[in-house]
C-alpha cells in the first residue's frame, strides 16, 4: 500500500475528539504514513518522539480590533501552507466546528492542487454546537463540502442526517482502543485509594454539564450510605466546583477523590470496580470504552451512542436517564455481586478486543481514505 501524506486538524485538549485524532495519527504514522498535526497547541496525547509525525502550531494574531480572534481563518491559512509545503494527499479534520469550514476554505484557496478532505463528526459538534442557530448553517456547509464524512456511531450518523436534513453518505467508523496501552492489569495504587473492603467507583470526563457529574455524586452518596465505597473522579471542568460542594453537603467529601486531569488514565482505570458515565448524552462514550478495555464494567445512561458501546447486561448496565433511582439500584446490585462484576469485566475486555481494537479500526480509516482519494468528487 502506498503511504500517504496526511494533515490532521483537531482540538488539542482533553476530550474525546482530540484523543481519537491523536491516537489515529500516531497509528497511521506507525504504518508509514506521514502525519502532520495542526492545532493551536500540541495535542495532549502527542507526547514523546514519533517518527513520521510533525506538529504545526496554528498561531492566531492578537489585534485590538478582534474581540474574537479568527482562529478558523488562521487554521485555513496554515492548512494551505502545510498542504503546499508537504504535498499533502489528504486532510482529515476532527470535529466539524470550525475545522471542516477551515478545510473547505483551504480547498477553495488551493483550487485543483488541494488535497482531499475527510471530516469525522464526534458528537457535540452536531448535537450542541452545530445545532446552535449561530453555527447551524455553517456546520451544514462544512459537512457538505468535505470529500468524505465519518461518524463515530450509528446514533451520530442518524442524528446528523435528521438534524441537517443532509442526504450525503456518512460512514460509521467507531472509536478504538490501543489494547497494548489499556490492559487488564493489577493496580497497586488501589491499596492506597481503598480503605478496607471499600469498593471503588470511577468516572473520567471533562466535567461539562452534559456529563452530569453532580448526579453521579448524589448517587454515590446514596450508595455510600449502604455499602463501604469510594468515588474517584478524574478530569476537570465547569461542574467540578458544584460536584465538590455537593460531596461536602452530602457528607461524603472524605470518600470522593478529585484527581484532576491525568495523562495516563490507563494506569488509574484498572483500580476501579465499576465505571460510571451518567451522561445526558454521548455520541459514543470513549471513556466507557477505555474502562471496558481495562476489564472494568460500566454503568451508563441509555443515551445517544452509549448502547453501541456498553452491551446492556453483559459488559455493564444501562439506565434510562429519567429513571431517578436506577443508577443507585444498579450500582449497589453490581457492587454486591463480585462474581457478576468479574464476569462483566471479562466480557467488557473481550468486547473491546472483538469490536473496537485499533488493529481492526485503523484499516477501516485507511480504506476510507483510499475510497475518498479514488472517487471523482469524493
Ligand atoms: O465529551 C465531550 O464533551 C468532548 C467531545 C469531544 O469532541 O472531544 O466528545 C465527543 O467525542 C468523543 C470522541 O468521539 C465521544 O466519545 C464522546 O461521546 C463525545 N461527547 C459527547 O457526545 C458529549
Amino acid at each position: 500500500m502506498n503511504h500517504l501524506r496526511i494533515g490532521i486538524a483537531c482540538y488539542p485538549t482533553y476530550g474525546g475528539s482530540g484523543v481519537v485524532a491523536t491516537d489515529l495519527g500516531i497509528a497511521l504514522a506507525n504504518q508509514g504514513h506521514e502525519v502532520h498535526f495542526l492545532s493551536y497547541e500540541n495535542p495532549i496525547r502527542l507526547t514523546g518522539y514519533h517518527g513520521n509525525v510533525y506538529y504545526h502550531q496554528v498561531g492566531v494574531m492578537e489585534y485590538p480590533l478582534f474581540k474574537y480572534p479568527p482562529y478558523a481563518l488562521a487554521l485555513a491559512t496554515q492548512l494551505v501552507e502545510v498542504a503546499e509545503q508537504h504535498d499533502l494527499d489528504l486532510v482529515h479534520v476532527h470535529y466539524a466546528i470550525p475545522h471542516s469550514v477551515s478545510a473547505a476554505l483551504a480547498r477553495d484557496m488551493m483550487g485543483e492542487a488541494a488535497p482531499r478532505t475527510v471530516l469525522t463528526l464526534h458528537g457535540t459538534d452536531i448535537t450542541i454546537v452545530g445545532n446552535d442557530p449561530a453555527y447551524r448553517r455553517v456546520t451544514c456547509y462544512g459537512i457538505d463540502h468535505a470529500d468524505g464524512v465519518t461518524a463515530v456511531s450509528t446514533y451520530l450518523k442518524d442524528a446528523t442526517t435528521q438534524t441537517f436534513g443532509t442526504t450525503r453518505s456518512i460512514e460509521v467508523i467507531p472509536n478504538f482502543i490501543d489494547l497494548e496501552r489499556f490492559q487488564v492489569t493489577p493496580c497497586p495504587e488501589a491499596q492506597s485509594l481503598r480503605h478496607g473492603e471499600e469498593r471503588i467507583l470511577m468516572h473520567v470526563s471533562n466535567f461539562r454539564p452534559v456529563k452530569r457529574v453532580p448526579v453521579l455524586v448524589e448517587a454515590f452518596a446514596q450508595v455510600a450510605a449502604e455499602l463501604p465505597s469510594r468515588l474517584v473522579l478524574v478530569g476537570d471542568g465547569p461542574d467540578r466546583p458544584a460536584a465538590q460542594a455537593l460531596a461536602a453537603e452530602r457528607g461524603v467529601a472524605d470518600r470522593v477523590h478529585f484527581l484532576g486531569s491525568q495523562d495516563a488514565v490507563e494506569k488509574i482505570l484498572p483500580c476501579a470496580d465499576l465505571f460510571v458515565l451518567p451522561s445526558e448524552y454521548e455520541s459514543f462514550g470513549l471513556a466507557a470504552l477505555e474502562a471496558m478495555a481495562c476489564g472494568v464494567p460500566v454503568v451508563a445512561t441509555r443515551a445517544g451512542g452509549l448502547p453501541e458501546v456498553v452491551a446492556d447486561g453483559e459488559t455493564g448496565e444501562l439506565c434510562d436517564i429519567h429513571e431517578a433511582d436506577c443508577l443507585v439500584k444498579v450500582i449497589l446490585r453490581l457492587l454486591e455481586s463480585p462474581d457478576q462484576l468479574a464476569k462483566m469485566g471479562r466480557e467488557a475486555r473481550r468486547r473491546v478486543e472483538r469490536e473496537f481494537s485499533l488493529d481492526s479500526i485503523l484499516p477501516r480509516y485507511e480504506a476510507f481514505y483510499r475510497r475518498v482519494l479514488e472517487s471523482d468528487s469524493g
